[in-house]
């Protein structure tokens, strides 16, 4: 049976600018068999942003993104699901949205390499950094096997 994962999830600013997108795309997470056991709508500050992306603090998009990433509310949840982490990036499609096919999230949100409309973490490892990163354990509901 498939691992039951949880991963990180954000909308990120250009979507949550659209009415109806950032619904449209939980649905999407949910009909695809993704539980939201988290969930927020935040104004990332500076240095929540900065310290999110500081892997690409080197990078020379890094103050772009930086500033794209505060630059209106985003929606940051948690999924839980089977193979919750590669599910969930199947559904937003390649990182650059003008790579990213139609009926993908980024494909259909998006608009280039930056404004790619989500984030999903990418392991186990940095989605537990990055779960941990905006949500205390009192935020987020109990494993759905605990209900059973
Ligand atoms: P992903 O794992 O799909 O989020 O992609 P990356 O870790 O490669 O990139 C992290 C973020 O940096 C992405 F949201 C997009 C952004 N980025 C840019 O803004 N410009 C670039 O040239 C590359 C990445």
């Amino acid at each position: 049976m498939a691992d039951i994962e949880r991963t990180l999830s954000i909308i990120k600013p250009d979507a949550t600018a659209v009415p109806g997108a950032a619904g449209e795309i939980l649905a999407r997470f949910e009909r695809a068999g993704l539980r939201i056991v988290a969930m927020k709508r935040i104004q990332l500050t500076e240095d929540l942003a900065r310290g999110f992306y500081a892997v690409h603090k080197e990078r020379p998009f890094y103050g772009e993104l930086v500033a794209f990433m505060t630059s209106g509310p985003v929606v940051v949840s948690v999924l839980e699901g089977p193979n919750a982490i590669q599910a969930h990036r199947d559904l937003l499609g390649p990182t650059n949205s003008t790579e990213a096919p139609k009926g993908t999230i980024r494909g259909d949100f998006g608009t280039d390499i930056e404004k790619n409309a989500t984030h999903g973490s990418d392991a186990p490892e940095t989605a537990k950094v990055e779960i941990s990163y905006f949500f205390n354990a009192s935020e987020i509901l109990a494993p759905v096997e605990a209900l059973v």
